[in-house]
């Protein structure tokens, strides 16, 4: 693979380093999950797929194109509307690599949408949904842990500010999610972002010296309002913050829309409870396969009711995987 430009590397096709998407294969309006195995799962909803084809594999009336580096991405219609599933792997990293790469390639402003699994600090049940208003980041601090511990003083994890979901978005998903999960299984709040699943999650771990025990307190304390743990959404949530404004066709264009202070991302998240942290349940596989189409379908239709403005601005339909 000969890649050129070190500064955002892409191939002779155009494709991406590590996502290895390239221009008409993703749609403006994008899921992305973290497990490949979820994105297939999600696949089934779109547009022409066959209900009675093996549950395992991507139907051939869909794009599909997995990369070197993990990420699997599938494109095809919902109700009509182009929509990507993206899956990304795990943590803030990927989420990195995910967002840029994606932006790289698609004209015009998008949202982007993640459907993840989370632990629960709160009264969220096992098999409930979280739609995070806001979300902020836990750092382990590494220096408190430094031989020379001069920054023993400070704290052993780092809470970032936090960032917030579009507002839209996020009000769009709780009815969905309602609509298909009932309102007592959906719950709106803050979202903590771990970089890690371990320490920064206040999980115990006897073969490190991690000072987490006070983690889950310290949250809280911090934002009373928080609900989840995961690793991905403040990435999304703070990239859609600094996003520029939409890429736009036209130079001209692009240099008057510069001045502007828009962004071209509308993000939002959902994430199903798969770990109750005060209770220490852990999900069923079967009621993952129960919540997992009912929340990807809100998501979909979540997706396709949130407007992107002049569809004319969007990704051109020809020479892209979803021409019909
Ligand atoms: C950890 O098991 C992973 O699950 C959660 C966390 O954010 C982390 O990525 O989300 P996903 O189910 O989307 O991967």
């Amino acid at each position: 693979m000969s890649m050129s430009n070190a500064n955002f590397p892409m191939d002779a096709e155009g494709r991406t380093y590590h996502v290895g998407v390239k221009r008409g294969e993703l749609a403006n309006r994008i899921i992305t999950v973290g497990d490949p195995a979820r994105a297939i799962v999600l696949s089934r909803t779109l547009d022409g797929v066959d209900p009675s084809a093996p549950v395992k594999s991507i139907s051939a009336n869909l794009f599909s194109h997995a990369s070197h580096r993990g990420f699997l991405t599938i494109t095809g219609r919902y109700k009509g509307t182009p929509v990507s599933i993206v899956a990304i792997g795990m943590g803030v990293s990927m989420m990195d690599f995910f967002v840029r790469e994606c932006r790289a390639v698609v004209d015009g402003p998008m949202t982007i949408i993640r459907l993840g699994s989370c632990g629960s600090l709160s009264d969220a049940k096992v098999g409930d949904i979280c739609v995070p208003s806001s979300s902020y980041l836990v750092q382990r601090n590494y220096d408190y842990f430094a031989e020379d511990s001069s920054a023993s003083s400070a704290s052993p994890y780092i809470l970032s500010k936090k960032f917030d979901a579009d507002p839209e978005v996020t009000a769009t998903l709780v009815k969905n999610m309602s609509a298909q999960l009932g309102d007592n299984h959906v719950w709106n709040g803050i979202n903590a972002t771990a970089d890690s699943f371990y320490s920064s999650q206040g999980r115990q771990d006897e073969n490190f010296v991690d000072n987490n025990q006070e983690l889950f307190t310290e949250l809280v304390k911090y934002e009373p309002g928080t609900l989840t743990l995961e690793m991905e959404t403040f990435l999304l949530y703070h990239l859609a913050r600094t996003s520029t404004v939409a890429p736009l066709k036209e130079e001209s264009k692009v240099k008057a829309a510069a001045t502007s202070n828009k962004h071209s991302i509308r993000a939002g998240a959902c994430m199903m409870v798969f770990a109750q942290r005060k209770s220490n349940e852990f999900i069923s596989k079967e009621d993952v396969a129960r919540v997992e189409p009912l929340a990807g379908k809100a998501v979909f239709d979540s997706l396709v009711e949130v407007s992107l403005g002049d569809e004319s601005e969007l990704h051109a339909t020809e020479g892209s995987v979803w021409a019909l």
